[in-house]
């Protein structure tokens, strides 16, 4: 069905009672189809944001639950009075149900969509130049983690349980004391998995496209550095490390920093807080805070540490939830650094191989560009290893 027909019926079914006045695409996510959409309602107008749910995510119910049950959580957590994080002008995304009173609706081709409430006055932090900003995403994200630290005691049966239960068809007394975050893709962070899923794309070709200039170059440079995933593996098969929940995918793009101010004010895209390591969450916060090139800078030059924005970034991270990290986690953070540029590269260049069939791109040959720039980034950071360490080290002492 045609994208804009959907777009306007959507706020019938989210139960929008003002009428349509436009609509405009965000070029933010690399997976999701996101819209601004404006509706009026007796000479007021309202916005809201749709987003059409990328088919990666295969059990969209199940992710829903996740969505709803943390929003809900982060609501409460930032209420509380006596929070000794500042939380006003903070916020936590919303939900709009449909009105059916389902948390997703289906179109006629079966794709998702989901609407959340709009929040104004910020934006998307994707540009990190100034270690002010760094420091914003640190905190965003380290405060992210703190408040999910008693996820799993402050909820009950709620809409998380009751969701699994319509799902599954499970007794729902069964589900009272379900807290486990649902599994919305198996792996994420499993760099083993990401690289043999390579192998299997250069075996496969299917796209000729192992053979075209300079790829054999940057495969075998990928290759050479698969030394990162076994020391990933290392530290965690040492089974000292906490899994907590975490959000999975703490790029600068998804924390949202007033207009103003430049102070956090909400962390989105929730899709991927499952329960896994600190570490992932810490790396990609040095990834795209931590060096003033975009993910997809052409020039190798540039995509480099840049240790005053890392030391930012990483103080604000670590104000906000050291306290909740054993020193084997916080031992683990810059290797986390390096895991998650790589890790990039290798998702990035698999994908390039695939033919562009996971990560959104704006030209030919975007995914390879990317994963170039993340290898250098990668390099960077084993360079600079032992300073970014002293850095956690000396934070974690203050
Ligand atoms: C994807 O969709 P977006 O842009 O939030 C990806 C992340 C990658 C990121 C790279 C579900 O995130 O894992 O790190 O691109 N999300 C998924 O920018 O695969
Ligand atoms: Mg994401």
């Amino acid at each position: 069905m045609d994208e804009h027909l959907v777009l306007e019926s959507l706020g019938s079914h989210f139960g929008i009672d003002g009428k349509l006045a436009g609509f405009r695409q965000t070029n933010g996510g690399h997976v999701h189809d996101t819209y601004i959409a404006t509706y009026e309602f007796s000479g007021c107008r309202r916005r809201y944001v749709h987003q059409r749910i990328s088919p990666v995510f295969a059990d969209v119910t199940g992710l829903m639950s996740n969505v709803v049950m943390i929003s809900s959580h982060l609501e409460k957590k930032l209420a509380e009075p006596r929070r000794s994080t500042p939380s006003q002008g903070r916020r936590a995304l919303r939900v709009i149900k449909t009105r059916w009173g389902r948390h997703h609706w289906e179109d006629p081709d079966q794709r998702a969509w989901r609407t959340f409430e709009f929040i104004p006055g910020a934006h998307s932090c994707t540009d990190v130049d100034t270690p002010s900003q760094a420091y914003e995403i640190g905190a965003a994200f380290g405060n992210y983690l703190a408040l999910l630290d008693d996820l799993g005691t402050t909820v009950s049966s709620n809409t998380h349980a009751a969701d699994l239960t319509a799902r599954t068809g499970a007794a729902s007394s069964a589900c009272a004391t379900t807290t486990a975050l649902f599994e919305t893709i198996p792996r994420f962070h499993d760099l083993d998995r990401y690289l043999a899923n390579l192998e299997n794309s250069v075996t496969e070709d299917a796209c000729a496209r192992v053979t075209s200039a300079g790829v054999a170059t940057t495969l075998e440079e990928v290759l050479r550095m698969r030394w990162i995933a076994r020391e990933v593996r290392k530290k965690i098969s040492l089974g000292d490390l906490a899994s907590r929940p975490v959000h999975n995918d703490c790029k600068s793009a998804n924390v949202l920093c007033d207009d103003i101010t430049g102070e956090w004010v909400c962390v989105i895209d929730l899709d991927t807080t499952m329960n896994g390591y600190a570490l992932h969450d810490f790396g990609d916060i040095a990834r795209t805070a931590a060096t003033p090139a975009r993910e997809d800078e052409r020039d190798p030059e540039l995509s480099r540490l840049d240790l005053t924005l890392f030391n930012a970034a990483a103080r604000g991270y670590l104000e906000a939830c050291a306290h909740l990290l054993s020193e084997p986690e916080l031992d683990s953070l810059p290797l986390g650094a390096i895991a998650m540029a790589y890790e990039a590269a290798v998702r990035f260049l698999t994908d390039f191989l695939n033919g562009d069939t996971y990560f959104k791109v704006d030209y030919p040959d975007h995914n390879l560009v990317r994963c170039r720039a993340q290898l250098a980034l990668a390099n960077s950071m084993i360079k600079d290893a032992d300073r970014m360490s002293a850095i956690v080290a000396n934070l974690q002492a203050c």
